[in-house]
């Protein structure tokens, strides 16, 4: 599959600088319709683990969250695999190829209050390095009133590691090194202040963003009382990417036995079962 339109360079460098990037018009209505579906179909049926918290007022709010489904369920696996998702974020981070990761939901009824708390993703992850990159698509009409995300620009580039903290909270789930880590700041606070520059964007269905593991991020509530936001994250990686020690009980299935796997700390995690090439640049010579 190529991308109807090329990555520009000043995309590129808008993703370095800022850390994030808004990508329009490269998923077909089929495609972004078929997975729409799919989302709906796995939310009210039985295959998978979804993570529902209902808003803690006894209002209409529930946010839905689930992950790895692209590991076991066909549609899933068609975008994940099958459409530009892989391509947009290997480009952006200058790539030849790219690697799943893993791909998470996140829906936000109408009318959710929760928001989606400020945080960073490197941290919940036991990996290092910049070339991770999770590529969001929006599967309904997305608006900062309808829980978009908002990202601090250029926050990639600040070495701190902020605590990650899981919603809705889960017990003994923050592990080694991170439980030294500080919270994430309180971002919304800073929206006056000139120091910061936010960014977020109205998007269609089919619109995209792509963030780097270390782009601090948040979203308010849904506010709208008649659209439901869902959202389908998938991350890559490829390049300098290295395990790590856990830092979290967050777990990709296939890596509980980390030596069995070939998944030593400090290197690049090229088990091809658990963490398929799944784009490579045929121009440099290669097939995924
Ligand atoms: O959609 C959301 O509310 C959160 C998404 C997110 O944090 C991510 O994709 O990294």
């Amino acid at each position: 599959m190529t991308l109807i339109h090329p990555i520009s360079e000043e995309k590129i460098q808008a993703y370095e600088r800022d850390g994030v990037v808004c990508i329009r018009n490269q998923f077909s209505p089929e495609q972004v319709e078929a997975t729409f579906n799919v989302c709906l179909d796995y939310m009210s049926g039985t295959q998978g683990i979804l993570h529902v918290a209902n808003d803690a007022d006894g209002g209409p709010g529930r946010t839905i969250v689930s992950s790895h489904m692209a590991r076991t369920i066909p549609g899933f696996a068609d975008i994940m695999r099958d459409s530009p998702a892989a391509e947009i974020c290997a480009r952006l981070m200058r790539l030849g190829e790219v690697r799943y990761f893993y791909d998470q939901l996140f829906v936000k009824e109408p009318g959710t209050q929760a928001p989606t708390d400020w945080h960073h993703d490197l941290p919940f992850w036991p990996f290092n390095g910049d070339h991770i990159a999770s590529v969001w698509i929006a599967l309904t009409r997305v608006t900062k009133e309808s829980s978009g995300l908002v990202y601090v620009a250029g926050s990639h580039k600040e070495k701190t590691m902020y605590r990650p903290d899981p919603a809705p909270p889960r017990e003994d789930f923050v592990k080694g090194e991170a439980r030294e880590f500080p919270p994430c700041p309180a971002f919304h606070k800073e929206f006056d202040n000139p120091d910061y520059t936010f960014l977020s964007w109205d998007m269609e269905p089919g619109d995209c963003l792509v963030h780097h593991p270390m782009t601090v991020h948040g979203a308010g509530p849904n506010t709208s009382l008649d659209t439901r936001r869902v959202a389908l994250s998938i991350r890559y990686f490829g390049g300098d990417a290295t395990w790590a020690a856990r830092r979290t009980s967050f777990t990709v299935p296939g890596t509980e036995e980390e030596a069995a796997a070939g998944l030593v700390p400090g290197s690049f995690p090229a088990n091809q079962d658990i963490f398929p090439v799944v784009w490579r640049d045929s121009e440099a010579g290669g097939t995924a």
